[in-house]
């Protein structure tokens, strides 16, 4: 199987707003490994092309959107710089059907990896948190996929914006912060760290023990984002965002295009 070749195909979607069918209907014998494979090669065509890794995802880490996207496991993907808005506009330039979600992201000032990572040695890499919105923005046809398609399409990170409020980790708990998502002033979700894997600190030892198993770590200034609190909502242009963080202040965005 040509994982180089799939990974091109999907990195041509990525880059295009059109959508694509499963790859696991041409391909179904795919493993989970080969899947992070192909994830592994499309970032390496972007970042020959200039771009550059700065952090990682993690993706379904609670109940509610493993049951809403039918997959049962946790998933990372990757960060690129291009992916991070400057400014709190989502433009919808180059998306197909973008969905945004508020997340806890970290930021680390040491290495951290190896498998048998604990909290207290997340805690000890840990610089800073932020609040964060991620927009996933699947390129498979209606948002749907399986555990390898969705790996290999990186998860389906798109973008994604950190407040600008850095916070230090050990002034709340972060499982017991609370997120209301509002979009044109009306409430459209809620939901609170612990929907992420009991605390989000939890996130990011799953997402060590991950990277681990393909000698990768997390390395001195990347982010990581730890899943989404509450299930994502379509964003439309002319949407006015604003999500709500207990303790962690409020991040607006404006969608346009
Ligand atoms: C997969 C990515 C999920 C999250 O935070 O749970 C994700 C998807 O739902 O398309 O980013
Ligand atoms: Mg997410």
């Amino acid at each position: 199987m040509d994982l180089q070749a799939i990974a091109e195909e999907i990195y041509f979607y990525q880059t295009s707003a059109e959508e694509m069918e499963k790859i696991t209907v041409c391909q179904p014998s795919l493993s989970v490994v080969d899947a992070y494979e192909i994830q592994a090669l499309g970032a390496q065509l972007a970042i020959k092309r200039g771009d550059r890794l700065i952090g990682w995802k993690m993706g379904l880490t609670s109940k509610v959107k493993q049951v809403s996207v039918g997959v049962e496991e946790p998933i990372y993907g990757r960060l690129l710089a291009s992916m991070e808005m400057a400014d709190p506009i989502l433009n919808l330039e180059g998306l197909i059907h973008p969905r945004v979600e508020p997340e806890i992201a970290f930021v680390f000032k040491k290495e951290l990896g190896g498998e048998n990572v604990t909290p207290r040695d997340v805690w000890l890499a840990t610089e800073c948190i932020f609040p964060a919105v991620e927009v996933i923005d699947s390129r498979y046809r209606n948002f749907s996929f399986t555990l390898v398609d969705v790996v290999a399409d990186n998860a389906s990170s798109a973008k994604f914006m950190l407040g600008d409020q850095a916070f230090s980790p050990y002034l709340m708990s972060l499982d017991e912060v609370g997120v209301a998502m509002f979009r044109n002033g009306e409430v459209v979700q809620t939901g609170s760290g612990a929907t992420v894997l009991g605390h989000p600190v939890r996130s990011v030892v799953e997402l060590t023990k991950m990277l681990s198993r393909r000698e990768m770590s997390i390395e001195p200034g990347m982010v990581v984002l730890t899943g989404g609190i509450t299930e994502a909502v379509n964003v439309f242009d002319g949407d006015e965002m604003e999500v709500r963080f207990d303790k962690l202040g409020t991040m607006s965005f404006s969608v346009l295009g």
